[in-house]
């Protein structure tokens, strides 16, 4: 029997990106505008650090803990298995949700620490696929400029241009895919901003009348 395509499905966004481009500063303004113009919109941040083990992932961020590549590349898809049933369900409920950092992340940031490629993708296939994936590119340059790094495990600049490879290989691996949008996150908040809300409401549109897709 086929599954019936709900008709009025909120749509499922992924906002990605380089560290320190703005994703949660664009992720915040973007749920501002979404609740003044009355929609269903929620925000999903990954890592949810509030679950347990979103806080054994926090730790591990803080160095407070040690884990095993593998095995935090493996919470990491957890803590997204974890929160699909709902998202899945709030998605064909209506709500339009958005995403801070998601599959994608979890991808380039093992494979720049030395797991392979396809190896880091297995645990995630199967999720619910966003209709869109804002990529928020941003030079070394203007990341840079953006202020000196926090006090969690990855901010350091070998990490952080490993991250940027990859990043950079996983956009050309995917780019078949059609629905990365790129955008260059060195423009103004607002111009960025502007941006964005075009893409999302071309996704919410996409999002009428197709059902939601998998990993
Ligand atoms: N991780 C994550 C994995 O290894 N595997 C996974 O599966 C997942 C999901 C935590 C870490 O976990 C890793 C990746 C990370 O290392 P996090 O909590 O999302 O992930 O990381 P954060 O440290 O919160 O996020 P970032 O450092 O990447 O920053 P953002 O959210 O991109 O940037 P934001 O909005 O905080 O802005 C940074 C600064 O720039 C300014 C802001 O005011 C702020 O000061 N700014 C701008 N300045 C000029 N022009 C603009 N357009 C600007 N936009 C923002
Ligand atoms: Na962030």
């Amino acid at each position: 029997m086929a599954t019936p395509v709900p008709t009025s499905r909120g749509a499922l966004i992924a906002i990605e990106g380089l560290d320190r481009a703005g994703k949660s500063t664009q992720c915040d303004l973007l749920m501002e505008r979404l609740q003044r113009e009355g929609k269903k919109a929620r925000l999903q941040k990954f890592p949810d650090r509030t679950t347990t083990i979103g806080k054994m992932i926090d730790s591990y961020l803080k160095s407070t803990s040690q884990l095993d590549d593998h095995a935090i590349h493996l919470l990491f898809s957890a803590n997204r298995w974890e929160l699909a049933a709902k998202i899945l369900a709030d998605v064909n409920e209506g709500w339009t949700i958005i995403m801070d950092r998601y599959v994608y992340s979890g991808v380039v940031f093992s494979a720049a620490k030395g797991l392979g490629y396809e190896y880091c993708r297995t645990p995630d296939t199967g999720l619910p696929r966003p209709d869109a994936v804002i990529f928020l590119d941003l030079s070394a340059a203007d990341a840079a400029k953006r202020g000196g790094f926090g006090e969690e495990r990855y901010e350091v600049p070998k990490m952080q241009r490993r991250v940027r490879e990859m990043f950079q290989f996983m956009m050309e691996d995917v780019r078949d895919e059609g629905d990365w949008k790129v955008l260059d996150a060195g423009k103004s908040v607002e111009e960025v901003q502007g941006e964005i809300w075009g893409l999302v409401e071309k996704a919410e549109e996409f999002a009428k009348g197709t059902g939601l897709r998998s990993i």
